[in-house]
């Protein structure tokens, strides 16, 4: 007689046989969420310590979010661009004034965002920069992560992510990360169009780079006339305690990528912004996508800003990332296993001390599922702790009071 399976492994029966196996998750199962908490299909409730890497700042299910969403879907989901609607005007002209750019190009993913960039950047290094056709350059950092497509990982160092998806995209320089005179020195190449950088590296395990680099970063391409991109789809929203992670340094980029957190983690939306003497060199028929500034991702996207302001969500994650930090240092202080602390607002991480093998922040991870946490490594001994931005003071000390009793627990084994 076998034996009756759970709801939980019963779904993870179903995916291991008929979906592929690109990701290796934690083995939980959630089938329901509400602001900072998740529910596994037995009714665990657990506190999300990754909001979907940084979709769901806004916290799962939002009202406000889900109520324009319904309200949307039951009028008027797709039109396509073959024809106007009446949702996309008004969400270009809030999300242009929100962010201070004069136009926006609606997508739907991240990666779509930073393809549209990477082209947008191109065409502009041809027609306005007077940079030889199919000789533009775009300079990347080591370690980055801007999305799966094939152009994307051409410019990888992650083998992971890399190996045996070519043949690759041409047309890259990668520089070491937070590395001013790499840039400078890259820079030097006339036919640089463009660099693209994450003002704070997300995937690679939350690398926050030295006071100025963006500013200096910024500066020396504009000393060269090279667009300054960035990639602010997961540090973006809010995430790192100002509404930008530019804003602390006042950089304000020739082109801003933004996703995941702009839907509020309820809809695929992404949105690339610049001036008009960036976007313009796109015209018609020049780049597009059919589900690209429909009136659900419009609609859903306007809900999921005006939360961002009207709920102070930045002010909440610097202050609560303070605290977060804080009370991590006094456990590293005690500490064997967790060697350091970093982040910018509610985008932090601790980095496991690297004479454990690389389970260790695996087993921490499963560890901390078991005390009612949700969190995932990144690179080998890393853990991202990047938890909603709606939490409170209580529900923080709360998440902090079981991370450090994992880690105890841990010590003691
Ligand atoms: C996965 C990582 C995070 C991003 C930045 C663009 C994109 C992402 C800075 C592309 C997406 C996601 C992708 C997801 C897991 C997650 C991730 F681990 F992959 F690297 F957050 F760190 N720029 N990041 O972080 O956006 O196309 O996914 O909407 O692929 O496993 P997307």
């Amino acid at each position: 007689m076998t034996e009756e399976l759970t709801r939980s492994q019963e779904a993870i029966k179903l995916e291991d046989k008929h979906g592929a196996h690109n990701y290796h998750p934690l083995p939980v199962v959630l089938s329901k969420g509400e602001g900072v908490y998740v529910w596994d299909a037995e009714g665990e409730r657990y506190y999300d310590f990754l909001s979907a890497y940084s979709a769901v700042n806004q916290g799962h299910c939002h009202p406000k979010i889900i109520g324009a969403l319904k309200t949307q879907a039951e009028t008027l989901t797709l039109t396509s661009r073959a024809f106007y609607n009446d949702a996309l005007g008004e969400y270009e002209k809030y999300i242009t004034s929100y962010f201070g750019f004069d136009k926006v190009l609606p997508m739907n993913t991240g990666a779509e965002a930073v393809e549209t960039a990477i082209k947008l950047s191109r065409k502009w290094a041809y027609e306005k920069k007077g940079v030889p056709e199919n000789e533009a350059k775009i300079i990347v950092c080591e370690n980055n992560f801007h999305g799966r497509t094939t152009t994307i990982i051409s410019f990888s160092n992650d083998p992971d992510a890399r190996e045996n998806f070519g043949p690759y995209t041409k047309g890259f320089i990668r520089i070491p990360y937070n590395d001013i005179e790499a840039l400078k020195d890259a820079l030097e190449d006339k036919n640089v169009a463009a660099f693209l950088v994450e003002p704070i590296q997300g995937e690679a395990g939350v690398f926050v780079p030295g006071d100025g680099f963006l500013k200096n970063a910024y500066e020396a391409c504009k000393q060269k006339n090279v667009l300054f991109v960035a990639d602010e789809v997961q540090t973006g929203i809010a995430r790192t305690g100002k509404l930008l992670a530019c804003d602390y340094e006042n950089v304000k980029p020739d082109v801003l990528i933004l996703g995941k957190a702009l839907s509020g983690g309820v809809y695929p939306v992404s949105a690339v912004l610049a001036n008009n003497a960036v976007m313009e060199v796109i015209r018609p028929g020049q780049h597009g996508s059919t589900f690209g500034g429909n009136p659900l991702a419009a609609r859903v996207a306007i809900a999921a800003l005006e939360v961002i302001e009207e709920e102070n969500l930045a002010h909440n994650a610097m202050k609560l990332g303070k605290i977060f930090r804080e009370r991590m240092q006094k456990m590293i202080a005690k500490s064997e296993i967790v060697a350091k602390v970093r982040g910018k607002g509610l985008l932090n991480a601790i980095v496991i001390n690297d004479a454990h093998n690389s389970t260790t922040a695996w087993d921490i991870c499963l560890k901390l599922k078991e005390n009612g946490l949700l969190a995932k490594p990144t690179h080998g001994n890393i853990i991202r702790f990047a938890p909603p931005l709606v939490m409170n003071e209580e529900q923080l000390n709360d998440c902090c009071d079981i991370i450090e009793k994992t880690i105890e627990e841990f010590e003691r084994a």
